[in-house]
Parts: C-alpha cells; sequence; structure tokens
C-alpha cells in the first residue's frame, strides 16, 4: 500500500510537471493564434494580395493555414491605394475597407472546422480581377457548424430585383455626339499628345436614376481622337486621387503588347505614360484593360481613335461619334435612385440597361444629331460593349457607303440597311439626307430599344415629296 501511495504521489508531481511543461510551450509560440500579414497590390494587371513577413513573404495571393481551435488574426494594408477589404465567408468574417495607401485593418476569427476555403476582396469586381487566395484547415471541426449556413451568410450573387428608390440626380455624362476634332490638314506626321483622365463619377444614368461610372475625361464614351497615319501618340494616362480603381488604355490603334495596357496601368493618384506610331490608318476602340476588364468597360470606360489614311476622309457636311454600351445593374430597368453593379449580371451578359453615350436619353431628349436636307452625314459608330454586338440601323435611312469592320482601306459597301459591329470594333457609315424628318438611331436587335438603346437624328429643310408623301399619322413615334 505504502509503496502504491508513493508511486502515485510520484505520477501525480509528473503528470503535473508535463502539464505545466506542454502550457508554458503553449504560450511560448502562442500556437492557437495564427497572425498574417498582408497587403494589396497589382502584379501583371492583376490585383493581388502579398504576403508580408514569415514564410509568405512577397508571395501573392499566399496560400494560409491554420488548424481547427485557431485562432487567426489577419491585418490588412493598402499597398497602392486603392479600396480593399478581405473576407472569410465560411468563417462569417469580412474586415472593413481599407481605404488610401497605408492605411489598415484587422480581423479575427475562431476556426471551427476543417478544410479548404477561400478568401478573397468582396468588392465588386475585385475578387474577379485576381484577389482570392486559398485558406487550408487542418483538423477536425470542434462543434458542427453546417456549411450550407456559413455559405449563405455570403450573397455575391443576387437576380436583378426592382428597388425603387427617390429619384436621384448625377453628373452629366453623356459626350455630345458633335464633339469631335475637325478633319486634319495635310501635314507631315508628327506628334499627338493623348491626355486622358480616368475620373469616376456618380452620373445619371436615366431620368431619376444614377450610377457610378467610371470614365475617360468624364464622359461616356471618352473623347475622340483623331491623328494621321504615320503619326506618333503620346498618351498620358492619368487617375484621379479619389479613384477607388487603378485604370488603364488599351488602344486598338496601337502595335504593342497590351495596345498601351501594360504600360498604362495606373493607381489613384498617379500618371502613366507612353509612345506608339500608328501604324494603320483605320477607325478604332480604345478602354481600359485594368481586370475586371468586362467591369471597367461596362462602367464606361471606352471611346474611339480616327487614324485617318494619308490622304484623310472625303468631305461630309457632318460627322457624329456615336457609341454603345451595357450596364449591369442589381435593380431592375426603369428602377430609380442610386443603382448599384451588378457583377453577377456582367458576368452572366444580362444587362439592365443599354445606351448610346452613355445614358438613356442621350441621343433623344438630351443631345440628339442634327442635319439638313441635302447634307451628306457620317457617323463613326463603335461598340464599347463589353458583351453585346449591334446590328446598327437607322430607321428610316439606307446607308450609301458602310465602311465595314471600320476599314477604311477597303472599298465602302454600298447601300446597306443594317451593319454589324462587335464588341470592340467599329463602323463608318455615310448617307445623304433627302427628306426632313425624325430619324431614329438603333441596334436592330430591337429588344434593346426597351432597355435604352435609342438615338434621334433629326433633318431639317424642305419636303420632298417626291420621294416621301403622305400624311403621318399621329403619335407614330418617328
Ligand atoms: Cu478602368
Amino acid at each position: 500500500m505504502k509503496i502504491t501511495y508513493k508511486v502515485l504521489s510520484l505520477l501525480l508531481v509528473l503528470v503535473t510537471l508535463v502539464a505545466g511543461c506542454s502550457n508554458a510551450g503553449k504560450e511560448e509560440v502562442a500556437s492557437n493564434v495564427v497572425e498574417y500579414t498582408l497587403t494589396s497590390g497589382m502584379d501583371n494587371g492583376q490585383m493581388v494580395y502579398i504576403g508580408v513577413g514569415g514564410g509568405i513573404d512577397g508571395v501573392k495571393n499566399p496560400m494560409l493555414s491554420a488548424y481547427v481551435g485557431d485562432l487567426v488574426r489577419i491585418t490588412l494594408t493598402s499597398g497602392e491605394g486603392v479600396e480593399h477589404n478581405i473576407s472569410f465567408p465560411d468563417f462569417n468574417s469580412t474586415s472593413a475597407n481599407v481605404v488610401g495607401k497605408g492605411s489598415s485593418t484587422m480581423i479575427e476569427f475562431a476556426v471551427d472546422k476543417g478544410g479548404k476555403f477561400s478568401y478573397f476582396c468582396t468588392i465588386p469586381g475585385h475578387r474577379q480581377a485576381g484577389m482570392e487566395g486559398k485558406f487550408e484547415v487542418s483538423g477536425q471541426a470542434v462543434a458542427a457548424v453546417p456549411t450550407s449556413e456559413a455559405q449563405g451568410s455570403f450573397t455575391g450573387a443576387t437576380g436583378p430585383i426592382v428597388v425603387s428608390g427617390a429619384s436621384a440626380t448625377g453628373a452629366d455624362i453623356v459626350r455630345d455626339p458633335t464633339e469631335l476634332p475637325t478633319p486634319l490638314p495635310r501635314r507631315e506626321p508628327q506628334t499627338v499628345r493623348i491626355d486622358l483622365e480616368a475620373v469616376e463619377i456618380e452620373g445619371q444614368l436615366a431620368d431619376g436614376t444614377t450610377y457610378t461610372y467610371w470614365t475617360f475625361n468624364s464622359k461616356v464614351p471618352g473623347p475622340f481622337f483623331r491623328v494621321r497615319v504615320g503619326d506618333t501618340i503620346e498618351v498620358h494616362m492619368k487617375n484621379l486621387t479619389n479613384s477607388t480603381m487603378p485604370h488603364s488604355v488599351d488602344f486598338h490603334a496601337v502595335t504593342g503588347p497590351g495596345g498601351g495596357a501594360t504600360m498604362t496601368q495606373t493607381p489613384p493618384g498617379e500618371e502613366t505614360t507612353f509612345t506608339a506610331k500608328a501604324l494603320n490608318p483605320g477607325l478604332y476602340v480604345y478602354h481600359c484593360a485594368t481586370p475586371m476588364v468586362a467591369q471597367h468597360i461596362a462602367n464606361g470606360m471606352y471611346g474611339m481613335i480616327l487614324v485617318e489614311p494619308e490622304e484623310g476622309l472625303s468631305p461630309v457636311e457632318r460627322e457624329f461619334y456615336v457609341m454603345q454600351g451595357e450596364v449591369y445593374t442589381t435593380e431592375a430597368f426603369g428602377s430609380t435612385g442610386h443603382l448599384t453593379e451588378n457583377i453577377q449580371a456582367l458576368l452572366n451578359e444580362d444587362p439592365e440597361y443599354l445606351v448610346f453615350n452613355g445614358a438613356v436619353g442621350a441621343l433623344t431628349e438630351q443631345k440628339p444629331l442634327k442635319a439638313n436636307v441635302g447634307e451628306t452625314v457620317r457617323i463613326f459608330f463603335g461598340v464599347g460593349g463589353p458583351n453585346f454586338t449591334s446590328s446598327f440601323h437607322v430607321i428610316g435611312e439606307i446607308f450609301d457607303r458602310v465602311y465595314e469592320q471600320a476599314s477604311l482601306t477597303s472599298p465602302a459597301l454600298t447601300n446597306v440597311q443594317t451593319t454589324t459591329v462587335p464588341p470592340g470594333g467599329a463602323t463608318m457609315v455615310e448617307f445623304g439626307l433627302e427628306v426632313p424628318g425624325r430619324y431614329i438611331l438603333v441596334d436592330h436587335a430591337l429588344a434593346r430599344l426597351q432597355r435604352g438603346l435609342a438615338g434621334f437624328l433629326i433633318v431639317e429643310g424642305p419636303e420632298n415629296p417626291e420621294i416621301f408623301n403622305g400624311t403621318p399619322v399621329p403619335g407614330s413615334g418617328h
């Protein structure tokens, strides 16, 4: 008995010692608190998280790991000044947004289940632009948490819903279709400076409806540039300090990787520049090419540049600048108030709005095209998109000449009713005006008319009954 007691006492002492040691060990390495520091940045045109310190130092979108029962602490710092956050939706944890270079935020959450998970930035478009990494947890679940419940807390993709808020007013982002440079005089090739400024702006999308546009120079489309073949363009790409995104520009007129996008990924508050020689005459689209590119285009970042052939274009009385685009909102077409972008709808190619020159009514009530009987008009027409091909048509007119695919060095097609223009493509059409009245610019996929896609060409002058005669029916809409 005595011996047994002694053995037991010894055992007890040993157990206590071992327990003490192991506790001390845990505290020393804090094995149940896992800390990671990440910063945000750009890499190859992608948005990324970059690891700071330890085994993840410098690693893009590093794999993070922990054990069940750990407490995870994540510090996120804005490395480039763009607004971001970090979310672990499976653990119901999302940080506050970091705003401005160097600002940081921290989250902590308990790891209650094992498995493979993701972390990402929940700001629309950022996950798709690259801000996503893996989070692996070893061990068994501490308490059963239904995965579906945890996933249900993340509401990334909702279908369009009708929300009619109070009507809202925003800036006029509509590009006047007459705002374009006049034909260039005959001259030797020269260097032409092109100034672009990325401006994120709350603009008027429709009556009582606003939307946060991303623009080149505060209008949609961006400025129309006009150079001569052989000219060198010197592009200055500026991004306003208050931007939430980096922006860039890809000129389809440029020969070189990314059309300039590789050299113009521009963080908020900075400026980039490059030069390029215009080798091929034509009418070309330019657009922002910062990931997710489709999002930047949908939000309004597109425009056109005309590279005139050496001999120039034939003279016409009037030239117009029109571009087609799509807007993807969470709220249904016709909602009032400030509408929010819907990335899932963008990925589904399911826009609520389709517009000429940026907004509903832009080229009808607000800034219609105007001309006179006897004149010849030329329309530089392009599709920013990002997704929809246009079947461009002017109701009541026939295109005398279509420079198909905006090829200015091929013979024009003659006498065309409707012409196909792909996203990131353009056309140049010309036609004479014989009869006064109101002509309607459409995409002949006419369901789109119901979503805002219409423009007016108002032609004044004497009636021409020999060509068109009769009595208009009231309310015909033409
Ligand atoms: Cu952009």
